[in-house]
């Protein structure tokens, strides 16, 4: 698990030990999520008026049921304010993904998303599964090719063919849409990894069972401490106001590119906030062998 040569949450490269399990070869696509929400009943988080008790601070009129949207710019833009390109949506949901007036006709076999870890663990308890950890999910990424760049090798684009749904062109002003699409793409659209699994690079970061810790923990790099089953089952005490825990999303989405989050590789890592959901999130499960 882990890279030294990009971003410093990745590090220590490390070894980890992992029980056998299966995984979904794809994200959970809108029909699949369709499902389980005809057959239970399901509101996801999205849909639901945030609990004025959990945000005092808020303006109570943003208290609405809603998601964060991606919004392309008309220039380039400063970086490091990700409000310039996220706008919070009333409205929008896993069926709305750009708002109140958009639809997912079309878009049956996309990857799910507006998904928080909640409404995961939800589809994943009606299916009979659960998330996978970080540990699971970067072993399934990685499809057997041990310290690769990329799920599928080191080369970004081998003989120009592209491999993921990633961003092309300066983010997030200009899509040069190189991969075909601007937004999510259809499942199974790229290549299969080693192990037959699809968009574990691109398309859709995905939501793990493991709270977001800022590095592996440090012993796990010594020969002496490989990890059995690694989880981070709890969030860490937070500095950051809010207190809101931090999961860890894996695989990078559509909205990476190189000039901003170089992160459609097995071992990127970001923390997102367990009370959020965007259009460019959703997840797959794993089936555990029974303990
Ligand atoms: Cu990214």
């Amino acid at each position: 698990m882990g890279a030294e040569d990009f971003y410093p949450e990745e590090a220590p490269v490390h070894r980890v030990e992992l029980d056998g399990f299966w995984i979904d070869e794809n994200p959970v696509t809108v029909a699949a999520f369709r499902r389980f929400t005809k057959a239970t009943g399901y509101v996801t988080c999205a849909e639901r008026a945030p609990d004025p008790r959990d945000y005092p601070d808020a303006d109570p009129g943003l208290l609405v049921p809603g998601s964060l949207v991606f919004q392309k710019t008309t220039g380039p833009v400063d970086l490091r304010d990700v409000r310039n390109w996220w706008a919070w949506t009333p409205g929008a949901f896993w069926q709305r993904p750009e708002g109140p007036q958009s639809n997912v006709g079309g878009r049956e076999l996309h990857p799910a998303v507006h998904i928080a870890p909640e409404d995961a663990e939800a589809y994943a308890a009606w299916a009979g599964k659960e998330l996978p950890t970080e540990a699971q999910w970067e072993y399934a990424a990685r499809g057997g090719l041990d310290g690769a760049v990329f799920t599928w090798g080191d080369e970004f684009a081998p003989r120009g063919r592209v491999m993921a749904n990633t961003w092309q062109g300066e983010f997030p002003w200009q899509n040069l849409e190189t991969d075909g699409y601007a937004g999510t793409s259809p499942v199974k659209r790229f290549a299969a990894n080693g192990y037959g699994l699809f968009d574990m690079a691109g398309n859709v970061w995905e939501w793990t069972a493991d709270y977001f810790t800022s590095r592996h923990p440090e012993e796990a790099g010594k020969p002496c401490c490989v990890p059995r089953n690694p989880r981070v089952a709890s969030p860490e005490p937070l500095e950051a106001a809010g207190n809101i825990p931090y999961r860890v999303i894996k695989g990078g989405s559509h909205l990476c590119a190189p000039n901003y989050c170089l992160r459609y590789r097995p071992a990127a890592r970001q923390a997102e906030a367990v009370d959020t959901s965007t259009g460019h999130i959703g997840f797959r499960c794993v089936l555990n062998a029974a303990a």
